[in-house]
Formats: C-alpha cells, sequence, structure tokens
C-alpha cells in the first residue's frame, strides 16, 4: 500500500493564523459542503484556541448542509473589525464575493487555504494543496498541528469531525474521486470513530434535493446531447422561473458522465445577469481545468468550471468544439 505524507500546513500559515485575535473565514460563493463543512471546522478551531473567529459566506447555507450544527453563526455581513481574513476552498478572489471587498480588508494579511491546482496565489499565505482531496481535509492537519499539542489528543470534538467529514464526502463525491487515496480513508476512519455521522453526511450531501431541482432536471434534460464523446445541456432562466430562483442543477453533470459514450460531460447555465455558467466533469485521462482556466474559471484536471459571456447555446456550441480537444 502506498504510505501518502500526511499535509503540512506551512510555518508562515501558522504563524498568522496563530498570531491573529479575530480572523475573518470567508467561504466561496454558491458553498458546497466542502465550502461550509471548512468554514466550520477552522472556525471551531481557532474558537477554541481562544480567539474570536467570524465566519463568513455571502450565499446562504444550502438546506441540505442545515442538519451542521452552528450553522446559523454564519453571515453575510461580517464586522469590519478583524485583524486578518482567511480565505477557505476560494481559487480566486472573484470565489468570495461582496463578502471580501478589497477596499475594505486590503491592509489586512490574507491568508489562502485551497486545494484546487488552479489556485491564482492571491493572499499574502498561501497554503495550496492539489494533493489534498478537500479542503476540510486540510483544515484538519491545521487541527492536528494547533490545537492538538494545546488540547490533547482528543482535540477533535464530534462537531469538528463531522465538519472535516462533510467536507470530504462532498469533494470526494462519496470516496469516488481519485483524490481517494489511503491516507483520506484513514483519516475518514478517525473520523467516524469521533463521532462524524457518515449515514446523514452522504444522505444529506449526495442524496437530498428538492422536488423543484427534480423538476428542473427534468427540463434541463430536454436539451440533452452528445457530440462525439461530449455530453451537454443548457439550464435556461426560463426553465428556472417558476422553481423559486434555483441557479445551479448541481449533481446532474456528474450524473451525465455516466453515460457510456461520453467522456466529457457539460452543463451551460444561463445566469440571470447575462453570463454563461459552464461547469465541466472529465473521465480520468482528460484535464478540463486547463479549458476553464483560460477562460477566467478554475478547478481539478476532471472537475472544472467557468462563467462567460454570451448566449447560452451558443456558448454550447462554441465549448463542445473545444471540449472534445480536452
Ligand atoms: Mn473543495
Amino acid at each position: 500500500m502506498s504510505a501518502e505524507a500526511p499535509l503540512r500546513p506551512p510555518a508562515a500559515l501558522l504563524d498568522i493564523l496563530n498570531g491573529a485575535r479575530r480572523p475573518l473565514l470567508i467561504a466561496h460563493l454558491s458553498p458546497d459542503g466542502d465550502a461550509i463543512g471548512s468554514l466550520l471546522a477552522l472556525g471551531g478551531i481557532l474558537y477554541r484556541l481562544g480567539k474570536d473567529p467570524i465566519l463568513s459566506c455571502q450565499d446562504p447555507v444550502p438546506p441540505n448542509l442545515q442538519f451542521l450544527p452552528h450553522t446559523d453563526r454564519i453571515t453575510a455581513a461580517p464586522a469590519d473589525e478583524v485583524d486578518v481574513v482567511v480565505a477557505l476552498d476560494s481559487s480566486d478572489p472573484s470565489r468570495l464575493g461582496d463578502v471580501y471587498q478589497r477596499g475594505r480588508y486590503s491592509r489586512l494579511p490574507l491568508a489562502v487555504i485551497d486545494h484546487h491546482v488552479t489556485n491564482t496565489l492571491f493572499g499574502t499565505v498561501h497554503w495550496v494543496e492539489p494533493a489534498a482531496c478537500a479542503t476540510a481535509e486540510m483544515v484538519y492537519y491545521l487541527g492536528e498541528t494547533l490545537l492538538a499539542p494545546e488540547v490533547g489528543p482528543d482535540w477533535m470534538a464530534n462537531e469538528l469531525a463531522t465538519y472535516i467529514l462533510t467536507g470530504i464526502v462532498t469533494d470526494t463525491r462519496g470516496f469516488r474521486t481519485n483524490s481517494t487515496n489511503a491516507r483520506v480513508m484513514a483519516l475518514v476512519a478517525r473520523l467516524v470513530a469521533a463521532g462524524a455521522p457518515l449515514t446523514t453526511i452522504t444522505d444529506q450531501v449526495l442524496e437530498t434535493r428538492t422536488f423543484d431541482l427534480i423538476r428542473l432536471w427534468g427540463r434541463v434534460l430536454q436539451t440533452v446531447r452528445l457530440d462525439e464523446g461530449v455530453i451537454s445541456v443548457v439550464n435556461t432562466q426560463a426553465m428556472r422561473k417558476d422553481l423559486g430562483g434555483l441557479v445551479r442543477p448541481e449533481s446532474l453533470v456528474s450524473f451525465l458522465l455516466g453515460a457510456q459514450e461520453a467522456y466529457i460531460a457539460a452543463v451551460f447555465t444561463e445566469l440571470p445577469d447575462g453570463p454563461v455558467e459552464c461547469s465541466f466533469r472529465a473521465r480520468p485521462g482528460h484535464d478540463v481545468s486547463r479549458l476553464a482556466l483560460e477562460l477566467g474559471g478554475g478547478g481539478h484536471p476532471l472537475a472544472a468550471g467557468c462563467t462567460v459571456k454570451g448566449e447560452v447555446e451558443e456558448v454550447r456550441h462554441t465549448l463542445v468544439e473545444r471540449l472534445r480537444q480536452c
């Protein structure tokens, strides 16, 4: 069995966190289980270190993540009086949204903690670890480094384990990605032993969706096309009109890649103010992150995305041609 080394946070990051009194932690727009899990976990670790962390995200916590304890502590309007900003799971500053306004926080040190290979290194101090399966996995190692020496081997309270496992289950899609290695599975065993409810987490993160979302899938799937190995759908504003403002058909892009004939899947979502959000998935051996990065987005070789201007069907036509080369 290959033995992947534990992840080691850099000293500069430990210094900045140790020195903080009132850190502002920010998770990315349209938060997923890794964003919210990492935010709550790092917040809990810093709190137990005697700090006064502020947890923030511009968008609300999705309903299927509200089973997590203390999501009510996440605010879209954080206080001004903070001394350090920490960006979580965000590959570039635009992912932080309006919560992070350069004018307001730009004089403060900015720590970037992320696992996206396309991270643009926009902070003062960076810990970018593409080998990590999730940002929450990195936060575990931060806890082990910062909190364990203070409070002993039982540092990982049940809540922390739940947050971290939620991030890992989300980003590995239930331990199915190639980032799920022996190091990750050993950590998962420790998280379950510490009381993280694996069944609840997998059910909420992977299997729970609203009836409106199922109706949206029905509409979006009527646009499905297969172009020489690239399967794609479009998700227009008109389809969502009566469905309470849903923007993303979430795991639909992974579902599409289940087509035996496809090696790349794409969902093209028309956003309210015009641009098209593009979400890509690829089978191993292909790389959609380079195209996403070229178009101003980012991600991982097998899962990436970007937002581009244009009419949604034209964007699909143009990008499907490019995706065939990925
Ligand atoms: Mn992530």
